[in-house]
């Protein structure tokens, strides 16, 4: 096992309880602890209830277990950010300053940062470039523009040793995404494995990039892993799974779920993903730390049937 005491802030979330699980399995149970807002049940290893907006909180957590990696994952996402902007602003941004100053004092070797592609804008037609310009149309897209640039900031200036990945809509069978635009992607497994009706809140035709969540914990834990000297990238790496339409991951179920029944009632959603590039170009995160996904809509489509079959039936 390896030596590290690991702190993921955001421990419940979509991505943070199967990272937790996936961390201990690398680092051991006692080694990754987990902070979120409230304790889950069944908790395996350690756990702080942590409002990370608390300085004084953030900072009594890195000291009590001396922690050595951090992987912040608090965040209030796409959809539910545009109900509330300004809460949406302080909460991301300022769980992010508590971590850095932490990190900072606490002498922390690695921050991972989660970034989006929200950051990218509706300037973007087709395929985001890792050097595409960066206008983002949700305030949740501001703040990971601004938390990559102060990511940037403080490993110029304080040498911290912060890694972050542009993540796709991020698709799994074991949590519940919190509140994105692509949320719609998981939910549509969900119904159609429970015979359910599912009425898409995109248009048939929105393509978005998308990853599975084995690739994207792939990703992570292969880019923190990676030696400093291959990170050249320090806002954040475009990282890209696949790309699909609501139309195109329905037609990959009916492979396997022929009846299935979807009708459409595009919302305020459907403006922020026509926002979002449709693909992304992660040619620089491949060539500096070896970056290769594993799967396609089709491999994916047939793991989530599988898995959520011996969850439901
Ligand atoms: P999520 O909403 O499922 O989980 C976020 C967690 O943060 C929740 O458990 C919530 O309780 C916790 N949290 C919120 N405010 C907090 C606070 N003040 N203190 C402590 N905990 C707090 O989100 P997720 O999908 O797991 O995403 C994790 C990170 O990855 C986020 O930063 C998100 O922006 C980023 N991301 C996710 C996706 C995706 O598709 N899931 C894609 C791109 C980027
Ligand atoms: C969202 O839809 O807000 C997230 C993301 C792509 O950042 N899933």
């Amino acid at each position: 096992m390896k030596s590290e005491r690991i702190l993921i802030i955001g421990s419940n979330g979509q991505i943070g309880s199967v990272l937790a699980e996936f961390l201990r399995g690398i680092y051991s149970e006692s080694n990754v602890i987990g902070a979120d807002l409230s304790k889950p049940e069944n908790v395996k290893g350690p756990f702080e209830i942590l409002d990370a907006t608390d300085r004084q909180a953030v900072f009594g957590v890195f000291k009590k277990y001396k922690i050595s990696q951090v992987y912040h994952l608090a965040a209030i996402l796409s959809a539910k950010g545009e109900q509330q902007p300004l809460i949406t602003w302080q909460v991301n941004m300022q769980t992010y300053f508590n971590v850095l100053e932490a990190s900072r004092e606490y002498g922390v070797k690695k921050v991972f940062y989660p970034s989006s592609i929200a950051v990218f804008g509706a300037g973007i037609h087709g395929e985001a470039k890792q050097s595409s310009y960066l206008d983002p149309g949700t305030v949740y897209g501001i703040s990971k523009v601004a938390g990559e640039n102060w990511s940037n900031y403080y490993f110029r200036k304080y040498g911290i040793d912060i890694r972050s990945l542009r993540y796709p809509g991020i698709i799994g069978y074991q949590s519940m995404p919190g509140g994105g635009t692509t949320d719609y992607a998981v939910d549509i497994y969900h119904k159609a494995v429970k015979g359910e009706h599912f009425e898409c809140f995109l248009k048939p035709d929105t393509t978005l990039p998308m990853i599975y969540i084995a690739d994207a914990l792939d990703a992570s834990v292969r880019l923190m892993e990676a030696p400093a000297d291959r990170i050249t990238i320090r806002t954040g790496y475009n990282l890209a799974g696949m790309s699909f339409s609501p139309d195109e991951v329905i037609r990959s179920i009916r492979k396997l779920i022929p009846g299935f029944e979807v009708t459409y009632l595009p919302d305020f959603r459907q403006e922020i993903a026509a926002s979002w590039p449709q693909t992304v170009d992660d040619s620089q995160a491949r060539k500096d730390w070896g970056w290769r996904p594993s799967y396609n809509l089709e491999k994916m489509t047939k793991e989530m049937i599988l898995e959520l079959r011996k969850k439901y039936d």
